[in-house]
């Protein structure tokens, strides 16, 4: 298995068809908050993440669904969207509030990182607490080439995102006993992001607070809870699986 991270959506290159050398997996990671919110919401029993780049389709959509079982979750610039159900937090998608609904979620960089690899066959969403778990799925499906896609902040290197994608690639390497499947970092990327797994894996929360979406998010107000929510280490077994183009779900 090859794999390849790229730090934002903007880095990915044009996609090509399987047949033709394109990725035959995607795994898309906002660890700050949008990934691990999905995860979380849908290990609450929400039936499915609905995922839009743009606040006007994602409307558009909502309104189209049963209002009863209908939630929008917006964040613009850190802080929910006036008139959402829900933000990005993590801690706010409870059973109680999401247990069966349908969340229609926009968010400001990681819903662009969805849309951006919508057509490649597997795509799956990862977070620190559902790393390694991630990583076993890949292996489990037998892919062979794998683009781990960041979020960044409108364009920019996140070091959270990076982290994350050195989190899963040595979770492969470490899943992959068997001597058929190799795992290997395609791009200088990849084998960065390892170094920085390598660097703070003992100490994730230090490393998110570091980052400058971390700083951000503190300077809006106490995020404690989503931090340690979000720098928690394989502590989740749920893997948001792309089951139609932009529905998320617990495959
Ligand atoms: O950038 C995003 O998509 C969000 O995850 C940012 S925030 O953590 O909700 O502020």
């Amino acid at each position: 298995m090859q794999i390849s991270y790229f730090h934002t959506s903007e880095n990915v290159p044009s996609l090509r068809p399987v047949a033709e050398g394109g990725p035959d997996a995607a795994v898309v990671i906002d660890v700050l908050r949008a990934t691990t919110t999905i995860a979380c919401a849908l290990q609450s029993g929400a039936e499915a993440i609905q995922a839009f780049a743009a606040l006007e389709a994602l409307n558009q959509a909502a309104d189209a669904w049963v209002p009863e079982r209908c939630l929008r979750a917006g964040e613009r610039g850190g802080q929910r969207v006036e008139g959402y159900d829900l933000g990005n937090s993590p801690l706010a998608v409870t059973p109680e509030v999401v247990g069966g609904k349908r969340i229609f979620m926009s968010t400001t960089n990681g819903t662009r990182s969805l849309e951006a690899v919508k057509p490649v066959p597997l795509l799956v969403t990862a977070c620190l607490p559902n790393r390694t778990a991630v990583a076993k799925r890949l292996i489990d499906h037998g892919v062979e080439r794998v683009w781990v896609v960041g979020s960044g902040w409108e364009g920019d290197y996140s070091l959270e995102d990076s982290l994350a994608a050195g989190a899963v690639i040595s979770a492969a390497m470490e899943c992959a006993v068997s001597p058929h499947v190799g795992v290997r970092c395609a791009n200088d990327e990849a084998l960065a992001a390892l170094a920085l797994w390598q660097q703070w894996r003992h100490d994730t929360e230090t490393c998110l607070r570091a980052a400058s979406h971390g700083q951000r998010l503190i300077g809006l107000g106490n995020h404690d809870a989503d931090f340690a929510c979000c720098a928690a280490v394989d502590t989740m077994t749920m893997v948001p699986t792309q089951t139609s183009p932009g529905v998320l779900q617990a495959a």
